[in-house]
């Protein structure tokens, strides 16, 4: 039938699904942290992404909505690092996604894994994720391949550091950086908020993964390459002389203590061009 004229412009064409491979990597890249590094330059180098770092390919539909979270305190010159690297890796990587600090406030000891299932809370509130990636604030990608979306099993990403040789330090290594789709992490009850100071609660995570029925993902071991910004330890993040016991237990605690128990008090969210910041009081340890 013929169609009545209208003086409407037409729609837009609908965009066609973003390439598996993006065209545009260039593969292994050059990392160092010894020049100077400001926001403003961050910035200008990003013009395209939007408040919140929030960035979605101009040119094509995106698989995956991808929630980057990152465990956070007092790590503000890491973060002008990280954020200069990862956003025009990203941009080239086709990923529609949105940065995400999870600011621990006060100065009671660290809780990575608690901040993770904040930050998995709290993203959600923004926009439909359906993949989610943890990232450390240190740690940047040598090689764009390395995909930041997810996988049909949980995916670890840092598997090959400069500080571990440019291996996995041990095989059930799920440290740095890894990611979830919605479904996975729901199936595992999310994290572990009971791991209060430094390590374990990685190792805690694997557990949930491989009792669960699932088993780990992982990039070939020359694109898994990693940079870490060396750094002192943290103030108030003191080796948990508990972890090691607590590991051995993941599949008696993990039905109860995960994203169904998570509290916390959500103090401020905060959109900088390039992140935005969620801050948080996660309590202390009993
Ligand atoms: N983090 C913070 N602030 C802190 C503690 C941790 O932002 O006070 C975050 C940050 O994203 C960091 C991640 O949590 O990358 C993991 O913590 P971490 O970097 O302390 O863990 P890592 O294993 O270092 O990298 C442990 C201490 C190494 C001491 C080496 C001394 N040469
Ligand atoms: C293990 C820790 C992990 C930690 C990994 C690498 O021993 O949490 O070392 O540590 N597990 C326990 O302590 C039970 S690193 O060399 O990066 O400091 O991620």
């Amino acid at each position: 039938s013929v169609q009545p004229e209208t003086n409407q412009t037409p729609s837009p064409k609908p965009l066609p699904p973003c390439p598996e491979i993006p065209p545009g990597l260039v593969g292994r890249l050059l990392i160092e942290f010894s020049s100077q590094m400001t926001m403003e330059r961050v910035q200008k180098e990003n013009p395209n992404v939007t408040d919140g770092g929030r960035y979605t390919p101009p040119d094509c539909r995106p698989r995956w909505k991808v929630a980057i979270i990152i465990p956070f305190r007092h790590r503000e010159n890491h973060l002008k690092y990280w954020l200069h690297y990862l956003h025009p890796i990203l941009r080239r990587q086709k990923i529609d996604y949105g940065i995400y600090i999870i600011n621990q406030l006060g100065e009671d000891t660290f809780n990575r894994a608690k901040l993770l299932n904040v930050g998995y809370t709290e993203t959600l509130k923004d926009a439909e994720y359906d993949c989610f990636i943890f990232s450390d604030v240190d740690l940047i990608p040598m090689d764009d391949r390395n995909l930041y979306h997810c996988y049909d099993q949980p995916r670890h990403f840092a598997i090959a550091m400069d500080k571990f040789g440019f291996r996995l330090p041990y095989a059930g290594y799920f440290g740095g950086v890894s990611g979830l789709s919605k479904k996975q992490f729901l199936k595992i009850n999310g994290f572990p908020n009971e791991y209060w100071g430094w390590g374990g609660e990685d190792d805690d995570i694997y557990n949930r993964i491989t009792l669960n029925g699932m088993k780990v993902s992982r990039p070939d071991v020359r694109i898994g390459r990693y940079r870490m910004i060396k750094h002192e330890r943290d103030k108030h993040n003191e080796p948990n002389p508990q972890r090691f016991n607590k590991i051995q237990n993941t599949k008696n605690t993990m039905k109860k203590d995960g994203i169904s128990s998570l509290t916390y008090r959500l103090v401020q969210v905060k959109r900088y061009p390039l992140y935005t910041n969620i801050s948080v009081e996660i309590g202390k340890p009993p």
